[in-house]
């Protein structure tokens, strides 16, 4: 045995970051390990078998091979908002999703991942371009593809808000096995359901995956009402109809656990669960003032992990303890993340401080003990960085050190300096937002608007308006310009005979 623990010792050291688990005994400091029983050898094989072939050799030799705690378990991929077809302040990003889909590729490969979910948004618009429709025809055909070392990934697919789920949907009775477009309101009690079998164990370990597209309150109402001829009404709202289709799954899953009390289940879903931070970027989906459904909805349906799109900010949503205490919540406690945006689609979601692809990440989580990781993103956006300073420091320093990511520039001044348009687009390489905030000396006494009661004609308005702007009277220079305007102005709309 300790040769094989040795053989493990130096996979773990290989891993980039290493190996830290303090909870189960293991350290992996300097390459020494300590304190390793055969269960968390095992651990750390099935954990970390992305690595090395390392997992069959163990697998082989460890005495509990046979034990249920210690089957194969499968790794889900958890990505959404992808957004193909998406611009940044008039910027085409093909470039950087095609190698943000690239990156993903290549990293389903690296991690053996077994199912990769995409929960919404896969599109930016219901009608993509055919350039967009290509990239997302690549990207599913070569993450479905056969490999030899392996069985091929499954691929699950639901459409988001942008998304038109008709359309996304089309032919997909026709696709691969193995590639999952989940696109009717009619399938989201029934599961996908994965199957994997391990080289040394004949029996195949299953996980269910129910994949919810994006339920707009309105059109889904009446299918929904359809599947659940004996319900109260569902009313029109988010939480109505998510309530409606969790009633749904819930049962679907409990008939399944009785047969298969170990099935792990994951549900994907489009939605604003309430409490989670949202971006600039996401399209509002309020309905009757309405955006979000309570985290509540999703307690103690027996949901291990549940996939989230819609919200482009990565983050873990809480999910409270449900209210009537039963044995099925406790055995399967559920766990809610949004993945976030493959890119950065807003300035809102600027990192501090900036870096090159803007800290967006996938989800990797092991169904064995449901373990969670980030990966972070390889798509090489630059860094998108917020600016908020007086032109002097927008022209000097700030200039040098940000010359070459993606700005937004808000230029604070007394008066709109001679120019700065042109300044800043020469000091920067790429400055996609330019604003100006106007710093006001006087209290203009909570008015909203400038005062033209004493106003006697057209210059008396705009003069009116530049003192409300500026603060100032205009100049003898700007009087000129803006009283040729204003006389240009009334010749063009004098009638002509
Ligand atoms: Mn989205």
């Amino acid at each position: 045995m300790r040769c094989i623990y040795g053989f493990i010792v130096g996979v773990m050291a290989s891993r980039p970051g290493g190996v830290r688990q303090r909870r189960s005994g293991v350290h992996d400091s300097k390459n020494y390990v300590v304190a390793m029983s055969p269960d968390v050898v095992w651990r750390c094989a099935v954990r970390h078998r992305c690595t090395v072939g390392c997992r069959l050799d163990v697998v082989r030799l460890l005495p509990r091979l046979n034990s249920p705690r210690y089957a194969w378990g499968m790794r889900i991929l958890h990505t959404s908002d992808w957004h193909i077809g998406r611009r940044l302040k008039g910027v085409d990003l093909t470039e950087y999703q095609r190698k943000a889909l690239d990156w993903l590729v290549e990293t389903v490969r690296r991690e053996r991942v077994d199912v990769v979910c995409v929960s919404g948004d896969v599109y930016d618009s219901p009608m993509p371009s055919a350039a967009s429709v290509d990239i997302l025809d690549d990207v599913l055909t070569r993450l479905t593809a056969d490999a030899d070392d392996r069985p091929a990934v499954d691929v699950v697919v639901t459409p988001g808000n942008h998304d038109s789920a008709r359309k996304l949907g089309f032919g997909a009775h026709m696709m691969r096995d193995n590639l999952h477009l989940r696109c009717a309101i009619d399938d989201i009690a029934t599961p996908v359901i994965v199957r994997r079998a391990g080289r040394d164990d004949p029996r195949p370990e299953s996980l269910a995956i129910y994949a919810l597209p994006y339920l707009d309150p309105d059109v889904a109402r009446p299918t929904l009402q359809a599947m659940l001829p004996d319900g109260p009404a569902i009313p029109r709202s988010h939480e109505g109809v998510m309530a409606a289709a969790m009633t749904l799954v819930e049962a679907d899953l409990r008939r399944r656990r009785a047969e298969d009390p170990g099935l792990r289940a994951v549900l994907m879903a489009h939605a604003f669960v309430s409490g989670a931070a949202p971006s600039d970027s996401e399209r509002n989906i309020t309905v009757g003032g309405v955006d979000g459904v309570p985290a509540a909805l999703f307690a103690g349906g027996g949901i291990d992990y549940l996939a989230l799109g819609h919200l482009h900010r990565a983050q873990q949503v809480r999910i409270p303890a449900p209210a009537a205490p039963g044995a099925d919540a406790s055995a399967h406690p559920t766990s809610a993340r949004y993945a976030g945006s493959l890119l950065a689609y807003s300035f809102s979601e600027a990192c501090m401080p900036p870096k090159t692809g803007n800290g967006k990440s996938v989800v990797v989580v092991d169904t064995d003990d449901m373990a969670v990781r980030q990966l972070p993103v390889g798509s090489d956006q630059p860094a998108l960085v917020q600016l908020r300073d007086t032109p002097e420091r927008l022209l000097g320093d700030l200039a040098e050190r940000y010359c070459d990511d993606w700005v937004s520039i808000t230029v604070v001044c007394d008066a709109y300096p001679h120019d700065m348009y042109r300044r800043l687009d020469a000091a920067y390489r790429h400055p996609l937002e330019k604003k100006f905030e106007i710093r006001r000396r006087r209290d203009t006494g909570g008015r909203a608007m400038a005062d033209l009661r004493r106003s006697h004609g057209e210059f008396d308005v705009v003069r009116e308006f530049v003192r409300y702007t500026l603060d100032r009277e205009p100049t003898e220079a700007e009087g000129d310009v803006l009283r040729a305007a204003v006389e240009q102005a009334r010749k063009e709309q004098e009638p002509c005979d």
